[in-house]
C-alpha cells in the first residue's frame, strides 16, 4: 500500500501528541542540502533540523562512522570505561581548547549540566550561600524545554501552565550591557547563561562588542560566562563559535545539535578544570551520555566541520546570502528587516492581506523549499553548511520568485 503524504500527517495526528504544528511536507530521504518528499518531490533544506545537520543530511564520513561502532558497541553506561569516551573526550578538549568536557545527549541535558555546573562552583569556589546562587538570563531566551529551563524563558508558549516553576533565575534585556552591569552587583550572582545569537526569538543578532563587554563584566564580578552554543555554534554563524567573532572564551561551553550532524542526539559542556571538578563521581550523569556511538559520531561530525571549512564556507557564503536578502527587501513589500550572521540569518515578514510569514512559507514549500516561520513574522534561513554558491543563489531565485509571484 503507497502512502500519500495526507496518509501519513494523519497517523502521526491519530496517534502522536500535537506538540508541534508542522509544514505538511512528509520527508522519506535527506542528502547533503536537499530533503525528498514521500511523493518524490525534491527541497531544498533551508532549517537543517534547527541547525543540527550543518554537515548536510546523511554524511557519508559520519554515517560510516555511525555503521561501524553500532556493529561493534553501542552502549556501556558510565559504570565501566569504553574505548571511545576517552577519545572523544581528547579530541574535543584540544579542538575547542578546554581542559574538560562532561558529555551528554540533548541540548537541554547540555543547558541543565551547566547550570549545575554554575551552581556547583558558585556554593564551592565563589562561597555564596547555599541556595542563594543566581543565574543571570535573557529576555527572549531559548534554552529547551525542561520545567527549570522554561524558568528562565520570557515567552508565555513556553512557560504557561507549567508552574511551579524553578528558582534563582535573574532575566535581563539581551544586548544591554548598563543592565547587566547593574544586576552584577548583586554579590550573589554566580552565572550569566547567553545566545551569542538568540536563534529562536528570531536570529537576533547583539550589539558588535556585545559579547565581549559581558564578558568582561562577568570576569571583573567573578561571574561564569556561559555560552549556549547549541544552535549558534559549529560553523553556523561563520565561526567555529559564535563567541569566535569577539574572541570570548566562555567559561562554560555548551553544544549540541550538529555535534552529531543530525545522526542521534549528542551534547556536550566543556570547561576547565577550576569548574569543572565541582562536579564530584555520582553526582551528574545520565544513561546514554558519553555512549560509544555517540562518542565515534561526534569526532567524525568534528572533522567533516574542520576538513570541509564549513565555517569560513558560513562566512562566505552568508555574507552574499544576506545581501541577496537586501535586494529583496527593495523589491518585496513584505520583506521588513534582513538579519544574522553566517548561514543563521532570518527575514522579517510585514504581513500582506493577512498573509503570514507561515503562508510565505507554504509557498517556498510549492517552490521546492523548505523554512519555517519562528514567533508570526520572522522566517529563518539556515541551509546546511555544505551548501555550493551555485546551490545558495538557486535557492536565492526560489525565494525571489516566491515573494514576487506571492498574492
Ligand atoms: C523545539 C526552538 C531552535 C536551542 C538552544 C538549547 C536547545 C535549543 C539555543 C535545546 C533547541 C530546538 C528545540 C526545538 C526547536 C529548536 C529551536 F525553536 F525551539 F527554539 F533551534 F531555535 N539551546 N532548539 O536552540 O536543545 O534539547 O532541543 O536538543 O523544542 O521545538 P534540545
Amino acid at each position: 500500500m503507497t502512502r500519500t503524504s495526507q496518509d501519513y500527517i494523519q497517523l502521526e495526528h491519530n496517534y502522536g501528541a500535537h506538540n508541534y504544528h508542522p509544514l505538511p511536507a512528509v520527508l522519506k530521504k535527506g542528502k547533503g542540502v536537499f530533503l525528498w518528499d514521500v511523493e518524490g518531490k525534491k527541497y531544498y533544506d533551508f532549517l537543517s533540523a534547527y541547525s543540527a545537520v550543518n554537515q548536510g543530511h546523511c554524511h557519508p564520513k559520519i554515517i560510516k562512522a555511525l555503521r561501524k561502532q553500532a556493529k561493534r558497541l553501542t552502549l556501556t553506561s558510565r559504570a565501566f570505561y569504553n574505548d571511545a569516551l576517552g577519545k572523544f573526550e581528547k579530541y574535543i578538549t584540544e579542538m575547542l581548547h578546554y581542559d574538560k568536557v562532561l558529555p551528554m545527549n540533548t541540548g537541554a541535558e547540555g543547558v541543565e549540566t551547566a547550570l549545575k555546573l554554575c551552581r556547583k562552583w558558585a556554593y564551592d569556589k565563589k562561597k555564596i550561600p547555599e541556595n542563594k546562587a543566581v543565574i543571570v538570563v535573557c529576555q527572549e531566551n531559548f534554552h529547551g524545554r525542561t520545567i527549570t529551563i522554561i524558568s528562565m524563558s520570557t515567552d508565555p508558549t513556553s512557560f504557561k501552565g507549567y508552574g511551579p516553576f524553578t528558582p534563582g533565575f535573574k532575566v535581563i534585556p539581551y544586548s544591554n550591557l548598563k543592565e547587566l552591569e547593574n544586576t552584577l552587583k548583586d554579590p550573589n550572582v554566580a552565572g550569566f547563561l547567553v545566545e551569542p545569537l538568540q536563534g529562536e526569538a528570531g536570529v537576533y543578532v547583539p550589539d558588535d562588542g556585545y559579547l565581549k563587554a559581558a564578558f568582561d563584566l562577568c570576569k571583573k564580578n567573578n561571574v561564569l560566562f556561559i555560552a549556549d552554543e547549541v544552535q549558534s555554534g559549529l560553523g553556523r554563524t561563520g565561526k567555529m563559535l559564535a563567541c569566535d567573532h569577539e574572541g570570548v572564551r566562555p567559561d562554560i561551553l555548551i553544544l549540541g545539535k550538529a555535534l552529531s550532524g543530525g545522526v542521534m542526539p549528542v551534547s556536550a559542556v566543556l570547561a576547565d578544570d577550576d569548574i569543572m571538578l565541582c562536579i564530584k563521581p555520582g553526582e551528574h550523569g545520565s544513561t546514554f551520555g558519553g555512549n560509544p556511538l555517540a562518542c565515534k559520531v561526534a569526532i567524525a561530525a568534528l572533522k567533516v566541520l574542520k576538513d570541509e571549512r564549513l565555517a569560513e564556507n558560513a562566512e562566505r557564503l552568508g555574507k552574499i546570502f544576506r545581501n541577496e536578502m537586501k535586494k529583496l527587501e527593495k523589491e518585496h513589500d513584505m520583506v521588513e528587516l534582513v538579519r544574522g550572521k553566517g548561514l543563521l540569518n532570518a527575514i522579517v515578514i510585514k504581513p500582506k492581506n493577512g498573509k503570514t510569514a507561515w503562508d510565505v512559507c507554504m509557498a517556498l514549500k510549492e517552490n521546492g523549499l523548505l523554512a519555517k516561520p519562528t514567533h508570526d513574522h520572522i522566517i529563518r534561513f539556515a541551509p546546511p553548511l555544505v551548501i555550493s554558491e551555485e546551490q545558495l543563489m538557486e535557492a536565492v531565485e526560489i525565494i525571489h520568485e516566491t515573494l514576487k509571484n506571492f498574492k
